[in-house]
């Protein structure tokens, strides 16, 4: 059965793979499962027809015969499950591996979006100059307390797993501001998630979607 994902037809970060199709089109990739993507306009995606996959509106969906799912957690779960690789066969580091993809989307990325809006939304706000050091403190502490968790080792716990991969598209986006910088050893580690070639087919492909050319080289 064929799966079809759904992606921006014009991401806002132009391509950066900043975009949350990203992390799906990884996941896929990991398996080895190829799969098709509809790109959708912003009013495409608050259309009937879109909220009938997703009720906020939103990218990216997931379809694979009758299923249809939405948030990324929920695909990659699903993903995950039904085809090796991406999760441990021993039941108790399965269990963790979960255990750190909501940590990914349920702890580490929430402050990590309240900085997106500050940042990007509410810049022009009055309180705003007030507001983003504050906002900023909370996702350099959450940060921090990972890096301490990660110390030197290579992946979140032992092999690469499904909790990797989300961590590591979580942690992508605190990149830009130089955020992420500040913590070397979670730089590194995101910087060994994006040398996976499953990483990089997925770069490449909604960079291909975005600018209609390959990345340029590393
Ligand atoms: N919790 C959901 C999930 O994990 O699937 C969140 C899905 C979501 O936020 N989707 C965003 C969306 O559809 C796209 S990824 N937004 C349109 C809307 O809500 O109307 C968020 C995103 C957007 C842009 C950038 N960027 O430009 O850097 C990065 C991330």
């Amino acid at each position: 059965m064929t799966i079809t994902i759904t992606a921006f037809e014009r991401s806002p970060d132009g391509g950066q793979g900043l975009a949350r199709d990203t992390r799906v089109r990884w996941a896929l990739e990991e398996i080895g499962q190829p799969y098709e993507v509809r790109p959708v306009s912003f009013g495409a995606m608050k259309e009937p027809a879109h909220l009938a996959l997703h009720p906020f509106g939103q990218i990216p969906t997931f379809e694979e015969g009758g299923l249809v799912l939405f948030e990324t957690g929920a695909i990659v779960l699903h993903l995950a499950q039904r085809h090796p690789g991406l999760l441990p066969a021993d039941a108790d580091a399965r269990a963790r591996a979960v255990t750190w993809m909501f940590a990914a989307v349920n702890t580490v990325e929430p402050p990590i979006l309240e900085f997106a809006t500050a940042r990007l939304l509410e810049r022009d706000r009055p309180w705003a100059a007030e507001r983003l050091p504050l906002v900023v403190e909370r996702v350099d502490a959450r940060l921090a307390q990972l890096a301490g968790y990660l110390g030197d080792a290579q992946w979140l716990d032992g092999a690469f797993s499904a909790g990797d991969l989300m961590m590591v598209s979580v942690l992508l986006r605190t990149r830009p501001s130089g955020l992420l910088d500040r913590h070397p050893s979670l730089a590194a580690y995101v910087k060994r998630g994006e040398a996976r070639p499953a990483y990089q087919r997925a770069f490449a492909a909604q960079f291909a979607l975005n600018t209609g050319a390959a990345p340029p080289a590393a």
